[in-house]
């Protein structure tokens, strides 16, 4: 049997409980066949691809806080540090209640090779706990996030392992983790990516994700002889990365029309007013209904299974920007029929895998996740080196250096994919671009 099949044969019966783990190391393992075949005896020998699929270490711990009414309300914690061969452990910290082993091991499985494409010296990691920031005061998101800290950073330090912010984890919450880091460690480091400007944190971290995930997709159109201008977009989610997708889509002069959230979405002819947006989510903390009330031009639909939301519209660019798994079969063929010219993922594997091949068969450009939305942890590795230096870059120097490593990203995976005879085939090139670094690091250090 192939390499690569034995080995997806024993991570499956390994993680049987584990789907969005198994689907990510399935896209990956059989993606990289091509290198894995050329190489066959010495990665067998070395047991590379059993190393590469089993993390460094898994840490689970209860979180206690306290509610405002004097409950005491238990979570649970995670931090999975998948592999430090090419720098320390980095990656995000999600906290939604649908959290949980499964899902952050896929996390932290896939931010390995995308922190491998970003250049910059970064293992991959990823955390969370199933609390659920929703409704909650700020009060009790504190008392949450220094309940999760005094367990956490036991195991996390500026040259140990760094995190960061994911969904439901934004500049409020790495406020609170790093004071109690500081308070527990006595240490002023740059333990925290995402942090606020006045403690460290870097310019252009906020934007970066959304803005680098339009950096690439630019870079992908102009490749095809195409340009932004003029382009309709359907972006899903309203969080962090979405926010500053359509901010940067529009700024390069496309129309983004549609965004979205847990219960429902938007769609907006005349174009999304991201002003409105970042006033609904990022200051009042409301619902898209407040959107909709605000803004005549904006239809506001529930969300309803089985219903296309967001990607039943004619458009020439989809940005998946909201979570894994949400945008399916019936969603790709929609947008298909529809004419989608480029499909590039802000989210960490929205697509699914039959989703994702049917764009492939149908010859529309795909760029999964660990490379489109890399801008955000690239970025957070440029906070670091700032922190290091204890310097502060301006906004321009940030986003200049985001911009080139994502059109770097961009070529390094076509490059990949032409090398092994997929040419446009991205996501093979992605997933083979960043593993080839990471397993020369892991062959030069030996048997750990
Ligand atoms: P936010 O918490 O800021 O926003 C998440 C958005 O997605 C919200 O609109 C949220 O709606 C929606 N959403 C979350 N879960 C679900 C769900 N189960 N069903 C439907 N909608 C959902 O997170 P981010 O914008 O930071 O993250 C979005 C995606 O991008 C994630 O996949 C994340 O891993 C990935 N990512 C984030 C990076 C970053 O720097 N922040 C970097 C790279 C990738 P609602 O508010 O109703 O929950
Ligand atoms: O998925 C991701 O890359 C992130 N959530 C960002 C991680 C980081 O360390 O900035």
């Amino acid at each position: 049997m192939a390499y690569v099949d034995e080995v997806l044969e024993k991570v499956k019966a390994k993680n049987a409980d584990q789907p969005e783990f198994i689907q990510a190391v399935t896209e990956v393992l059989n993606s990289l066949r091509p290198v894995v075949d050329a190489n066959e005896a010495q990665y067998r020998k070395l047991a590379i691809l059993e190393r590469i699929t089993e993390p460094d270490r898994q840490i689970m711990f209860r979180v206690p806080w306290l509610d405002d009414n004097g409950n005491v309300q238990v979570n649970r914690g995670y931090r999975v540090q998948f592999n430090n061969s090419i720098g320390p452990y980095k990656g995000g910290i999600r906290l939604h209640p649908s959290v949980n082993l499964s899902i952050i091991k896929f996390l932290g499985f896939e931010q390995v090779f995308k922190n491998s494409l970003t250049t910059l010296p970064i293992g991959g990691g990823k955390g969370g706990s199933d609390f659920d920031p929703k409704g909650k005061s700020d009060n009790e998101i504190m008392k949450f996030c220094q309940s999760f800290m005094t367990e956490l950073q036991k195991y996390i330090g500026a040259d140990t392992d760094v995190p960061a912010g994911d969904i439901g984890t934004g500049a409020r919450e790495i406020g609170f983790m790093f004071g109690q880091y500081k308070r527990i460690r006595d240490l002023y480091e740059g333990v925290l990516t995402g942090k606020g400007l006045t403690y460290g944190g870097s310019l252009a971290r906020t934007e970066a994700t959304g803005y680098g995930l339009l950096y690439l997709t630019e870079e992908m159109v102009k490749c095809h002889g195409d340009k932004m201008e003029g382009k309709i977009v359907a972006i899903s989610g309203s969080g962090n990365v979405a926010t500053y997708a359509a901010q940067k889509a529009q700024q390069l002069g496309a129309k983004v029309v549609t965004v979205s959230d847990s219960t429902g979405w938007i769609y907006d002819p005349e174009g999304i007013d991201v002003d409105l947006l970042k006033e609904v989510k990022e200051v009042k903390r409301a619902r898209l209904t407040e959107y909709a009330a605000a803004r005549k031009s904006a239809e506001y639909h529930e969300k309803k299974n089985g219903e296309h939301g967001v990607w039943q519209y004619k458009v020439d660019i989809a940005l998946p920007c909201a979570t894994q798994n949400e945008l399916d079969i019936e969603d790709a063929k929609m947008l298909v029929a529809n004419g989608v010219k480029y499909v590039a993922e802000g989210a960490n594997m929205p697509t699914t895998i039959e989703a994702t091949e049917y764009f492939q068969k149908n010859n529309v450009p795909f760029v999964g996740g660990k490379a489109a939305n890399a801008g955000g942890v690239a970025t957070s590795a440029l906070e670091m080196s700032q922190n290091s230096e204890r310097l502060s870059w301006s906004f321009e120097e940030v986003d200049s250096k985001l911009k080139g490593i994502m059109v770097g990203i961009y070529h390094a995976i076509d490059d990949a994919a032409k090398k092994y005879g997929m040419e446009g085939n991205y996501v093979a090139g992605a997933n083979i671009a960043g593993f080839e670094k990471v397993v020369n690091a892991m062959i030069a250090q030996g048997v750990c």
